[in-house]
């Protein structure tokens, strides 16, 4: 991940079940927090944590 500090995007998911994968290989252990950008004004947060 050459830059932790920058945006994850990923695709825009609009059904049940729909999902994507994202590695975190090679990052650093630590917990990386993050928003749901459709969201972002209702509060959704998301916490990763890489161990
Ligand atoms: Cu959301």
């Amino acid at each position: 991940m050459p830059n932790p500090m920058g945006d994850l995007t990923g695709p825009f998911l609009t059904q049940p079940n729909e999902k994507y994968d994202v590695s975190f290989a090679g990052a650093p252990a630590g917990v990386y927090k993050g928003y749901c950008l459709p969201h972002v004004a209702l509060g959704m947060r998301i916490a990763i944590t890489v161990q």
